[in-house]
Parts: C-alpha cells; sequence; structure tokens
C-alpha cells in the first residue's frame, strides 16, 4: 500500500520562508485543520499515513515533501536551499529510514523535493533558487536515473508550474515553464484564472487539487480516473500547495 509522510503545522508556521507571495498573518489553526484534511484525503485516496515527529520550532516543518526524494528504489535527503529548512531534515531521515535505504546529499549541493518531478523513469529538477547544479549532480549519482535539469523563471520550486497527470500527462502554467523540456507529452495549461493551479497531485487514481482551482480541476477531469478537492488557502499563504505536505513511498517503486 502506498504510504504518505506527513507532519504537523507548526505553531511557528507564521515566520515560514517566503519567496513570491506576499506576507500576511496565517492562522495556524485553520492551517491545522486543513492539513487534517488533507491528510483525510490521502486515506481516502488509498495511503496509509506516516507521521514525522512535531518540529514546532521549524515554521517550515509541514513541508516534508522539500527534504527528500523518492526514486530508483532510495530516499534522497535533501539539504535544502533555505538555510532556515536544513534542521528539518534530520527527522524525516529518521523517520524514512524504517521503510527505505536513504541517501544524503552533502555540502555544497543543495536542492528542495518541491524543485523534482518524476515522468516515469525520468527525474526533472528545476534550476529555482533553491536548487543548484551540484544538487542535481548528487541526486543523478544517488538514484542513478536520468535527472534533466529544467529552467525556471517566476516560481518557487518546478512543481509550482508543472505536475504529472500520469507518466505522459502534464498540467503546466506557460508563464513559468515551456511544456516541450518535457519531451513528448500531452500538455495541459492551467485555466488562465487559475495562475497558482498547477501544483497538483497523483495519488492512486485520483488527482488532488485545491478547491480553489475548479476550472483547472475540470480541465484535468478527462485525463483521471477521478478528482479529490482540499482546502488548502491557509497553507497556500506560506506558499505550500499539495505536493508540498507529504512524501509518497510506493512499494512499487
Ligand atoms: C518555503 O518557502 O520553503 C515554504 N514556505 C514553502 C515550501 C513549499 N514547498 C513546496 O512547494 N514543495
Amino acid at each position: 500500500m502506498l504510504r504518505a509522510v506527513t507532519r504537523s503545522v507548526s505553531p511557528s508556521i507564521g515566520h515560514c520562508e517566503l519567496t513570491h507571495v506576499e506576507r500576511v498573518p496565517i492562522d495556524a489553526a485553520r492551517a491545522a485543520v486543513q492539513h487534517t484534511a488533507y491528510e483525510a484525503v490521502l486515506i481516502d485516496a488509498g495511503c496509509t499515513l506516516v507521521r514525522v515527529p512535531d518540529a514546532p520550532d521549524q515554521p517550515d516543518a509541514v513541508f516534508v515533501e522539500d527534504t527528500a526524494v523518492v526514486a530508483g528504489g532510495i530516499a534522497v535527503i535533501t539539504r535544502p536551499g533555505a538555510r532556515s529548512r536544513r534542521a528539518e531534515v534530520d527527522s524525516v531521515e529518521h523517520t524514512l529510514r524504517e521503510f527505505i535505504p536513504v541517501v544524503r546529499l552533502e555540502a555544497p549541493a543543495t536542492l528542495d523535493g518541491g524543485d523534482v518531478l518524476r515522468l516515469g523513469d525520468r527525474l526533472f529538477v528545476g534550476t529555482s533558487a533553491r536548487t543548484n547544479d551540484e544538487g542535481i549532480r548528487q541526486l543523478r549519482a544517488a538514484t542513478g536515473l536520468e535527472v534533466i535539469p529544467v529552467p525556471l523563471t517566476g516560481a518557487l520550486h518546478l512543481k509550482t508550474a508543472v505536475t504529472a497527470l500520469d507518466p505522459e500527462t502534464i498540467l503546466y502554467q506557460p508563464r513559468w515553464v515551456e511544456p516541450a523540456q518535457f519531451g513528448s507529452v500531452r500538455a495541459v495549461e492551467v485555466d488562465p484564472s487559475e495562475p497558482f493551479a498547477a501544483n497538483t497531485l497523483r495519488v492512486n487514481d485520483s488527482l488532488v487539487l485545491p478547491a480553489a482551482h475548479p476550472r483547472t480541476a475540470e480541465r484535468c477531469a478527462p485525463f483521471v480516473p477521478g478528482i479529490l478537492t482540499v482546502e488548502v488557502d491557509e497553507l497556500a499563504k506560506a506558499e505550500g500547495g499539495v505536493t508540498c505536505c507529504s512524501i509518497l513511498l510506493d512499494p512499487e517503486g
């Protein structure tokens, strides 16, 4: 069964890192309620939850995706690009070790899991402000997979700009990525009225996406077996979406 690794919302989330989003007050209790609903959706989609211990003093700790990349039968523990987030990885590594072999990226590598998009056996990695060439090199060496750098402008992470509906279909925001870079895939554009809608999460037969993006959900519906929506607008104030709140551990690899 697919495992989803998650971690609770920190009460300090209001002090999170922000890059492209203006800082507004974040209601940590409301964010926590939305996170619980997100976990319930993952369970509905067929996942078993595995929780990393709470990290109340780490504002961005809920965004576990950035701390590990699961591919090639291993979990690559990242070295996040934001210095304030580097301490998040130890507890994630400790949790993942129970289920899968782990390898750590070492300085001067930096890489955020949000920059890594898997399409079949290929890993596309956004060359964002968080991920450097050495991070990409070490990811390639650790996984043994084809790892392809993708230039990215205007978005925090590659998966802010593009995600996979399935291994042959991407959903993308044309302002931030060029679909031809992903090879001969079918490319679905987000609805222009929903600029942040490219961040979706395929879990078994369900595509999980924010309730705030109904028009993009309609565009995706013909290409996926089912759609599950969840309110995550409070987490979005911390520049988080639906991919970033989990690490999926697939027993099939
Ligand atoms: C950060 O800037 O690192 C967090 N406030 C948001 C991280 C979101 N992560 C993701 O989309 N993978």
